[in-house]
């Protein structure tokens, strides 16, 4: 199939809600030598985001949001290996605690930032979703963090990135730990307001960041 082709029935299948479909055409898309990265931008990201802008409106609702997020999670898991490989030949660059924050249990886009810092070459702990803050700072502080990465998704649930890097500074950590973070309402002003070092609106950019705060 045409690789527009194939992008316009990825996001049709996220907008569906139908995980094997998504699934799929992901497979189809990696035995088609679609660059991984290419196919969740160009095709499953349209379609979640079409379903984002109708939940907003009130033309969607919460069971589509979810089934949505079903079928986003099923295309990723089988894309997620390829992009791995792509990043194969690596030296260690560094280690990043990341997380979604306390509250927030959004942990597609987070996890996708994980696939690219480690696939950069960096040591990733993922901690999940919902991660209570001193629960990030102890984790920091276990493998003794290069970069401690935050993912909120919620207006609500931002506020924690700003509680863990009080918490960071609170234990004499702040100035031994970059703080990067990300996600839909993130934004440079906030990265200012907060004191965090930086952000990125996605997750290559995300890995490009976390050399340049890291200078490797
Ligand atoms: Co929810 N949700 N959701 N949701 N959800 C949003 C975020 C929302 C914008 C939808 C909308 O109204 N338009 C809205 C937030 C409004 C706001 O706060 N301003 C919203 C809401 C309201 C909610 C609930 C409150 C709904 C309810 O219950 N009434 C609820 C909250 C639950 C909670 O967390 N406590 C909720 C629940 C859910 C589901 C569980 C159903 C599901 C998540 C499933 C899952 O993750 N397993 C879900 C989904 C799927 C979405 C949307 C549709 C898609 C999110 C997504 O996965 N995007 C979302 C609308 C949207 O974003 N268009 C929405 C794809 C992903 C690849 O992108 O996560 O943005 P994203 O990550 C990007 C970048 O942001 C960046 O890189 C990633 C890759 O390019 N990035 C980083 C992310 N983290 C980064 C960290 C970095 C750097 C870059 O450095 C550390």
């Amino acid at each position: 199939m045409h690789s527009e082709n194939l992008f316009k029935e990825m996001a049709q299948s996220i907008t569906d809600g139908e995980a094997e479909k998504a699934a799929e055409l992901a497979k189809q898309a990696i035995a088609q030598g679609i660059d991984p990265l290419d196919a969740i931008n160009q095709g499953f990201v349209a379609g979640v985001n079409y379903v984002g802008d109708q939940f907003s409106c009130g033309n969607m609702f919460l069971p589509e949001l979810v089934m949505a997020g079903e079928a986003m999670k099923a295309a990723v898991a089988v894309l997620e290996p390829e992009l791995t490989k792509r990043g194969i030949e690596r030296k260690m660059l560094g280690k990043v605690v990341l997380c979604t924050v306390e509250g927030d249990i959004h942990e597609i886009g987070k996890t996708l930032v994980g696939t690219m810092l480690s696939a950069t070459g960096f040591q990733v702990y993922d901690l999940g979703v919902d991660v209570s803050v001193m629960k990030v700072v102890e984790k920091a502080r276990e493998v003794g963090a290069d970069i401690v990465a935050m993912s909120a998704l919620l207006t609500t649930t931002m506020v924690h990135q700003k509680d863990v890097i009080e918490a960071l500074e609170d234990v004499g950590m702040r100035t031994k730990v970059k703080v990067m973070v990300g996600g839909a309402p993130v934004t440079q002003e906030w990265v200012k307001q907060i004191g965090a070092d930086g952000y990125s609106e996605d997750a290559i950019g995300a890995a490009r960041l976390a050399k340049q705060l890291l200078g490797v």
